[in-house]
């Protein structure tokens, strides 16, 4: 298997895939594509005939596209890995919510860009437009708190795709200092003490890549 990302520090959609791969010990091969920095993702793109948009897996000859997508052929070929959980309805409200996760928060994803290795704080005005984003992930997490699902810190008790739909949002909560729940801060500290996600905080770290837009968009503290 090999997989494209693109930025470790910035492309929220890459580490999406990349941390389901890694918690779940599926190996593969991974390329960075900076597409700020040259053509390399739009030569992809033309490759395969698929959108110049990371991330892309490359399996067995199959090109599959779309973080979701991605990861929905993940876990058909690894099924003993339960990146999706065992219980049906568990099961359905891990993938709405997933699904709402790649749909939506629009507001969140445009005013706090995903930056690893930044500390930043927004605007009273900005903190006011994602406000009931915020509050729509409290409400998510309140309902996994409410459901019976096996022992585990992550939302259906063990990492599953659902979590890795969210890594990016543990990284904008905690970067831009934002307030969600308890229920969710529990499930931040796990996330971010997984040493697969160390890991890529370490790769992100070391990157020198710096997108400006992604730098500007709110105060660094
Ligand atoms: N819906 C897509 C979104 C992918 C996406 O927007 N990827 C960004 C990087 S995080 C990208 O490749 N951008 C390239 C560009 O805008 O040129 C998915 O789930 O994979």
């Amino acid at each position: 298997m090999h997989l494209y990302i693109a930025y470790k520090n910035y492309s929220s959609w890459s580490l999406r895939t990349w941390i389901a791969m890694k918690v779940a010990n599926i190996p593969f091969e991974e390329t960075i594509l900076p597409f700020y920095h040259g053509d390399s993702l739009d030569k992809l793109g033309e490759r395969f005939a698929i959108p110049a948009q990371v991330p892309v897996l490359e399996h067995d000859g199959a090109i599959v596209w779309d973080s979701l997508a991605i990861m929905e052929h993940l876990a058909e070929v690894y099924p003993d890995r339960q990146l999706w959980p065992e219980s049906a309805s568990l099961r359905t409200l891990a993938r709405c919510v997933s699904s709402e996760m790649h749909s939506g928060f629009m507001n969140l994803r445009q005013a706090c860009p995903m930056n690893c290795r930044s500390n930043k704080r927004l605007s009273k005005e900005q903190l006011a437009l994602i406000q009931g984003d915020l509050e729509r992930i409290a409400a998510l997490w309140a309902k996994f708190e409410a459901v019976d699902k096996p022992e585990g810190d992550f939302l259906c008790g063990q990492f599953g795709i659902v979590d890795a739909m969210y890594a990016p949002v543990m990284w904008r909560v905690l970067g831009y200092g934002l307030d969600v729940s308890p229920a969710f801060n529990n499930w931040a500290k796990a996330m971010k003490a997984l040493p697969e996600m160390q890991e890529w905080l370490a790769a992100a770290q070391q990157e020198e890549w710096v997108l400006d837009e992604y730098e500007a968009c709110a105060e660094t503290v």
